[in-house]
């Protein structure tokens, strides 16, 4: 599928005479490649890293068409080296491949350690019942799978969630320069938590440690960490909605409220992800759009991506949402 841009960038050339080996510039949402039921795949909660193999990965969850009420059972990885042309890798884990939950495959996370990659991810059983929640049967957890491959399969070892009580969900996993791994997640009353990972990934070690935020309490979803010239960026959609971020000088906080980078989109959620690539800084985010060719009259999620940039002094610039996105790296 060519997007707008692509197509006349297409026409120009073939009328120029020329001949393109691939699209230069991208677009927003991100393009790639894969229909489901001849529809663009609706992917979300995109969760981006650069592996040793130089690719940059993205690892999603995937909206059933016209999904209501976030029932999502498949997480999905695609790759690229130059910012605009995509792979589509396939389901990276589906909720058939686990034996403790049929449901909510929602927001994910991967890393790398130990010469192995480790999948992320919340699921979950039941339902909610709006109407009458004391009837909710609904139960979300975290748990990790692995494999040799970025792209998967991944295998649920433990084949179990890596704890049941408290409740815990959007995980985000950091692994600092002494290799130690810590877990982020949001928790009861929408805070946020961290926990150290044992060595191995299969377990995790010590306790569960609520987030010294500096005095604020942000309340919501989708934490992400990141490091930057030593100092550690914890990057959230607070309320769900708007960015913001907070910086520390350990993995585990206290945390220093720094603003808001980019602004609401619609009454919806949006998660994210920030990550260094070929010397550039990325988000990566989904947005609520209005799609051609669906059932049903309401946005849906679709994956995009928009350059990051930091001031001097280390605050990050505001960042707007635009149709282009990222252009064709350089520096293959
Ligand atoms: O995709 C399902 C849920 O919606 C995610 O876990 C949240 O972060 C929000 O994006």
């Amino acid at each position: 599928m060519l997007t707008f841009a692509k197509r006349h960038l297409w026409l120009a050339s073939s009328v120029l005479g020329l001949t393109l080996a691939a699209p230069a510039i991208g677009s927003n949402p991100l393009d790639f490649g894969l229909l489901i039921d001849g529809k663009p795949i609706r992917t979300a909660d995109p969760s981006a890293h650069v592996w040793p193999d130089g690719r940059l990965y993205l690892y999603t969850s995937h909206d059933e068409e016209c999904q209501a009420d976030f029932h999502m059972k498949d997480w999905h990885v695609f790759s690229t080296n130059d910012l605009v042309n995509w792979t589509a890798h396939g389901a990276a884990l589906s909720v058939d491949d686990l034996s403790w939950a049929d449901d909510y495959a929602w927001a994910p996370d991967a890393a790398y350690k130990n010469g192995k990659y480790y999948l992320v991810f919340p699921a979950g059983t039941g339902v909610k019942d709006r109407q009458n929640p004391e009837k909710s049967t609904k139960w979300m957890g975290i748990g990790i799978a692995e494999s040799d491959s970025p792209t998967g399969p991944f295998t649920d070892v433990i084949d179990a969630p890596l704890w049941r009580e408290p409740y815990a969900n959007d995980p985000a996993l950091f692994i600092d320069d002494d290799g130690k791994a810590y877990l982020y997640f949001h928790g009861i009353d929408f805070d946020y938590y961290v926990v150290e990972m044992a060595d191995d990934m299969r377990s995790i070690r010590g306790d569960f440690k609520k987030m010294d935020m500096g005095g604020y309490e942000p309340k919501m979803e989708g934490p992400w960490v990141f490091k930057r010239n030593n100092l550690y960026y914890f990057t959230m959609p607070e309320r769900n909605r708007v960015l913001t971020y907070y910086t520390a000088t350990s993995p585990t906080g206290p945390w220093t409220y720094q603003g808001e980078f980019m602004a609401q989109e619609h009454q919806s959620n949006n998660h994210h992800s920030i990550v260094e690539y070929q010397g550039q800084w990325l988000l990566f985010y989904h947005r609520w759009l209005d799609s051609n060719n669906t059932a049903c009259s309401k946005r849906q999620r679709h994956t995009a991506a928009e350059y990051l940039y930091f001031n001097d002094d280390g605050t990050i610039k505001p960042v707007v949402r635009t149709s282009q996105g990222l252009s064709k790296s350089t520096s293959e």
